[in-house]
């Protein structure tokens, strides 16, 4: 078959897309025999507009698919959409454009986007989460661990903006106002259902180990977000009440030099022990503490701040009293809500206690060292661990031995233990919101006066979400919006049959991408959300491709569902992928992230219409290595453009005399030249993709283009046919990056099948070594030795080799070097005197 002398991108790509397509070639389990690779990026929110930070993300998955394709595994790269969640309903506020409806029209638009750049997925497994197929299965989880205690309901919380009348979420919040209307935003104590991962905290931080193909910056994360703290608790007893209250420590080796507790705000025991004169003031202060956002009452430079309860606790091994105050920094969500301050020996105690005029008892003196003076002495804590003094029956001990013993002794008295705090909070999912899956519980006031919700029965799922009059419901403002619609929230109990009413929350969109990578195994299975039986066969995820910033929510949760899933029988796995892939950012030609904000965006659709998708992924792919940040060069477009261009005249010029040439061998000179350059550069992509190198690779294939040209038009039998040789291999290599051109180059070649059904080739290993150079190796001037080095070895490892040899070193031996003079490729010489 002639070439066309042009390469028009255009004309070839849709029609390799096609025959892909027809041929169903991206099918997973075609190779029913072969190994399995399961390689899948985080599913989009179907967004309009697919932006280049999807292409990016895609394209890492699919040079992996494509070329363990190549490699001989029966693949499975599938796509799905994410697609309930707030922006189609913040827009159906808007315009009244229902939610459902917008939805499908950006799915439909996306995935036409997404086609148009040459995908590798296996489409027969698309997978829709607002889909009553899918949500379904949201609801039955939720059932399961209902049953099992990992679902709750409780009073939490919440952000309610006094505007809007709903919730809102923390990144909502600005300066303690609603972002959306300004007014002000309170904390409100509100009931909502939670799953109780923190059961699994201990089990999540465990296995970080395991993930040995994780980025250190992510499962870093999650042990900082999981934030396992191993401490004591500690009991005081307040005075004249009969009540106690429990501090959280870290450090219970400095109990001693505890000289007054704090409580937070809002601690139960607050009210029960402020004394009279007290009260006016306490109580103002934790109403102010109680309008501040969180987030803000906490931050690092927040002043601290508090108020004296005029109560005292009851120094359990002294019995001292120290004074109760309350203040901001004490939250009441963390260990028990109260600490016993030690302003010695932790700097926030220490301000506090100097603003307040509270002492300072020293009970730790450093280890090594000059010795602290008394406690009104000093200007600052000493925080580090040491040796105790004027600590009782413990002085003496070092701070961890201390630590132990102290924790046992208070336990044996019955005022404290040594515990585990984390920092990690149950999940609570559930969302005032109607563009999600509807939560299956019924509440009946006869059965269920506590209103702790009956389950919907299990053959009655899926609960779907009911068509609603989008005007009258998204209004933005007040209850759930399922609350307004009377035909779905009325509805009969399923233990007395009387009046109820359903659950009008919805759930997290966070549960849907909990599990999806599992309902991709089959995706039409109605008798549980996946079949058990197939997922044997592909999980876990072998590869998995998404941004870093989710890092702790989506990829903590659905190792967590992962387990409830093993739990349940489904899953064989409790880790739900092996190598995580986090990609990083396309930032505008400007420097800044791209995208709307800064105006600064290209769209993939005006790149794949003036140069073809081939540019386009081969271009995102060369501008960095996948896990690094680039800024967008139209430069370094153009010049992806010409290469593809390069790559296509040169084998089109070359096509008529050398395609059908047949020859076998030997091969010297200008043939073996050819062919060393085309195994080199199979060597080279092989290692890159392995290693996550990706714009290497594509560095490597534009050298060995470059040494095609250099070698000029091939004239001999033998040159010939290493020419067709290097076309061949080259359209393989192309594969993952510019498949479209690969496959024509590889047809125009001779070629009857697609190239990802090719095996990847093997170089040949005498074709790849080194070039080895002679250096000659002078001493002031004076031949000593010569070395053989590599052909790319760097001035230093010439002049390691040179100086490493015998007669060099005795030539040099008590001279002062003056001079070290290095002529690239020819001679080193050492200039002595
Ligand atoms: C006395 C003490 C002495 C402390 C000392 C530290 C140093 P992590 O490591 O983050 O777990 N703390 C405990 N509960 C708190 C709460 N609800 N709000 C604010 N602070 C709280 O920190 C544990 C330490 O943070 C605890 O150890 C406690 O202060 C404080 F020289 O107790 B420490
Ligand atoms: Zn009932």
């Amino acid at each position: 078959m002639a070439m066309n002398e042009r390469y028009e991108p255009q004309s070839i790509e849709g029609k390799w897309q096609a025959r892909w397509d027809e041929e169903g070639i991206f099918r997973a389990g075609r190779r029913p025999d072969a190994p399995k690779k399961y390689v899948l990026e985080m599913l989009p929110y179907p967004s309009g507009q697919m932006h280049m930070g999807h292409v990016r993300n895609y394209l890492i998955g699919d040079v992996y698919a494509r070329y363990y394709q190549m490699r001989g595994f029966d693949v499975l790269h599938p796509m799905g959409w994410d697609a309930f969640g707030l922006p189609a309903e913040n827009a159906a506020i808007k315009d009244g454009v229902h939610p459902a409806i917008r939805t499908r029209e950006n799915i439909e638009s996306f995935k036409a986007e997404i086609k148009t750049l040459g995908y590798s997925y296996d489409w027969s497994r698309e997978v829709n989460t607002s889909q009553p197929e899918y949500y379904r299965w949201n609801q039955w989880f939720f059932l399961q661990l209902l049953d099992r205690g990992l679902v709750y309901r409780r009073f939490s919380k919440v952000n309610w903006c006094t505007g809007c009348h709903t919730v809102i979420a923390n990144e909502q919040v600005k300066d303690g106002r609603c972002e959306r209307c300004s007014s002000e935003v309170l904390d409100k104590e509100m009931p909502e259902w939670a799953f109780r991962i923190t059961k699994y905290s201990q089990d999540l931080l465990d296995a970080l180990p395991t993930l040995k193909q994780w980025p250190d910056s992510i499962t870093t994360r999650q042990r900082d977000w999981i934030g396992r703290s191993d401490g004591a608790e500690v009991e005081f007893r307040v005075q004249g009440h009969d009540a106690a209250l429990r501090v959280f420590t870290t450090r219970v080796d400095t109990l001693f030099g505890c000289t007054y507790v704090v409580l937070a705000p809002d601690h139960k025991l607050v009210a029960q022990v402020t004394k009279p004169e007290q009260r006016a003031n306490v109580e103002a202060f934790a109403k102010r503490m109680a309008a501040q956002n969180k987030t803000e009452r906490l931050g690092e430079d927040t002043e601290k701040e508090g108020v004296f309860t005029g109560a005292h606790a009851l120094h359990p091994f002294t019995g001292q009293p120290v004074p109760i105050w309350i203040a901001n920094f004490v939250v009441s969500d963390y260990g028990t809500g109260a600490v016993m301050s030690v302003p010695a020996h932790d700097e926030r105690d220490f301000a506090f206690a100097r603003k307040y005029s509270l002492p300072v008892r020293v009970v730790i003196q450093p280890a090594k060292g000059d010795k602290l003076g008394a406690g009104e002495t000093l200007t600052e804590a000493s925080t580090d661990d040491g040796v105790l003094v004027d600590s009782g029956d413990f002085t003496g001990l070092p701070s961890a031995e201390a630590r132990v013993k102290m924790a046992a002794t208070l336990e044996a008295q019955g005022k404290g233990k040594a515990t585990v705090t984390y920092r990690q909070r149950d999940w609570g999912f559930s969302r005032q919101r109607y563009w999600g899956t509807p939560i299956p519980i019924i509440y009946c006031e006869k059965c269920d006066p506590e209103r702790k919700g009956i389950p919907v029965p299990l053959d009655q799922l899926p609960v779907r979400l009911p068509d609603i009059d989008t005007q009258e419901v998204l209004t933005g403002r007040g209850e759930p919006p399922l609350a307004k619609v009377a035909s779905f929230v009325n509805t009969t109990c399923p233990k007395c049959g009387g009046p109820a009413r359903r659950e009008a929350e919805t759930m997290d969109t966070f549960v849907d991408s909990c599990w999806y990578f599992a309902r991709y195994l089959s995706p039409h299975y109605d008798a549980a959300p996946f079949d058990p039986e197939v997922a044997k066969h592909w999980l876990p995820v072998d590869v998995y491709v998404g941004g870093p910033e989710h890092g702790t929510m989506h990829l903590l949760y659905f190792r967590f569902w992962t387990r409830i899933m093993k739990l349940l029988g489904l899953s064989p796995v409790d880790e739900p992928v092996t190598r995580l892939i986090t990609q990083g950012i396309v930032n505008g030609a400007d420097g800044r992230k791209m995208g709307k904000r800064y105006g600064n965006g290209v769209a993939p659709s005006t790149i794949v219409q003036k140069y073809g998708a081939d540019t386009a992924r081969t271009y995102v792919l060369f501008a960095g290595p996948p896990e690094r940040d680039f800024d967008w060069s139209p430069d370094q477009v153009e010049g992806v453009a010409r290469f593809l261009k390069r790559v296509w005249t040169l084998a089109a010029t070359h096509h008529a005399s050398v395609a059908d040439v047949t020859y076998d061998g030997p091969y010297e000179g200008k043939a073996l030249e050819t062919r060393r350059a085309a195994h080199k550069c199979l060597k080279r992509v092989s290692e890159a993709i392995e290693r996550l190198s990706f714009n290497t690779g594509v560095a490597g294939i534009m050298e060995c283009v470059n040494a095609l040209y250099a070698v000029g038009t091939p004239e001999t039998q033998a040159e010939k046919a290493a020419m067709a040789e290097a076309m061949r291999l080259l359209a393989r290599i192309l594969t993952p990056f510019a498949p479209h051109i690969a496959d024509e180059l590889a047809e125009a070649y001779g070629s009857k099948v697609l190239t990802v059904s090719e095996a990847w080739p093997e170089f040949d290993p005498a074709l790849v070594v080194d070039d080895v150079i002679p250096y000659a190796v002078q001493v002031n001037g004076k031949l000593r030795a010569e070395v053989r080095v590599a052909a790319d070895a760097s001035e230093a490892d010439v002049r390691a080799a040179a100086e490493a040899e015998e007669k060099v070193k005795s030539a040099l031996e008590g001279k002062t070097l003056r001079k070290f003079v290095f002529v690239p490729k020819r001679l080193v010489n050492f200039v002595v005197g």
